[in-house]
C-alpha cells in the first residue's frame, strides 16, 4: 500500500481526478522559446493585443489579460457577457491563426474528432489572479481542454464540481500541459498566485497560459475512415 504523504504543490501530485491529464514537461526550453515566440508574433503581426476583461456583475478588471488565436475568441465583458466573438473587441481585427504545434499537441493528447476553434491566451504579471470558476461558455461539453504554460510559474486550484468543493493546488511550471477532460472539464478551477522571476522566457516576465478548445459541436466527423 501506498504511503500517502501531504502534497505541497511541488512535483507531480498523487491520484489526479479521472480526466485530468497532467503532463510535466511536454515542451523543453527550445521548444516553449519556439512556441512563444510564434505566439508573440501572430498577435502582433495580427493587431489582437492582449486587453483586460471585465467581470460581468461588477464591471471589475480582470488582472489577467487575454487575446486569443483561432477562428474563435473568448472575451469577458461586463455589458456584452461573456463569450466567443470572431474579432478583436477594439481593432475589429480577426484573430490570428492557432500555430501548428498547438494544433498537432491537440491532435496528440485532446481524443477528440475536430479542431480546436479558439486557443485564449492569458497573459499574468507579478500579481495577477484568476478567481476559481468553471468555463461554461463551449457548446461542445464534450471535447477536452488542453492547457499549456509558459514563463513564469502558477499555483493553480483545482476544485470540484460544486463551488465549495474540496480543492487541491499544483505548480504548473514552463513547458507543463493538462488536459481536462470528462468529468474534470466541469470542475471549478483557478490560479491563485504567480511565482514571478522564476523564468525569463516571457519578455519583461510573467506568465502565459494557452488554453485550446473546441467551441462548436463538429457538424460531420474530422478525418472519416472511408472504405475501399
Ligand atoms: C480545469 N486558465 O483560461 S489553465 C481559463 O492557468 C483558465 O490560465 C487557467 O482557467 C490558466 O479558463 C487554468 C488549466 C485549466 C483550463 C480549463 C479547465 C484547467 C481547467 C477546465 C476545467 C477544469
Ligand atoms: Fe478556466
Amino acid at each position: 500500500m501506498a504511503l500517502e504523504l501531504p502534497f505541497d504543490g511541488a512535483g507531480v501530485p498523487p491520484d489526479l481526478p479521472p480526466g485530468f491529464q497532467y503532463l510535466p514537461q511536454r515542451f523543453d526550453a527550445a521548444a516553449q522559446k519556439a512556441l512563444l515566440d510564434e505566439v508573440l508574433a501572430a498577435i502582433d503581426a495580427a493587431g489582437t493585443p492582449f486587453a483586460h476583461g471585465t467581470m460581468p456583475r461588477t464591471g471589475a478588471r480582470l488582472s489577467v489579460a487575454g487575446t486569443n488565436l483561432g477562428p474563435l475568441g473568448w472575451l469577458a465583458d461586463q455589458r456584452k457577457g461573456n463569450g466567443y466573438v470572431r474579432h478583436h473587441p477594439e481593432t475589429g481585427r480577426p484573430w490570428a491563426p492557432i500555430p501548428a504545434a498547438l494544433l498537432a499537441l491537440w491532435d496528440e493528447v485532446a481524443d477528440y474528432p475536430a479542431e480546436p476553434e479558439a486557443c485564449l491566451v492569458n497573459y499574468y504579471d507579478a500579481k495577477a489572479k484568476l478567481a476559481l470558476h468553471v468555463d461554461w461558455d463551449e457548446e461542445a461539453t464534450d471535447a477536452a481542454v488542453v492547457s499549456v504554460s509558459l514563463g513564469d510559474d502558477a499555483l493553480f486550484r483545482l476544485g470540484g464540481p460544486r463551488r465549495g468543493d474540496p480543492t487541491r493546488s499544483m505548480r504548473l511550471k514552463s513547458g507543463d500541459v493538462v488536459v481536462l477532460g470528462g468529468p474534470s472539464r466541469r470542475r471549478h478551477h483557478g490560479v491563485d498566485r504567480i511565482y514571478p522571476g522564476v523564468s525569463d522566457l516571457v519578455p519583461g516576465g510573467g506568465r502565459i497560459n494557452l488554453t485550446l478548445r473546441r467551441v462548436t459541436i463538429p457538424r460531420i466527423l474530422a478525418k472519416p475512415f472511408i472504405s475501399g
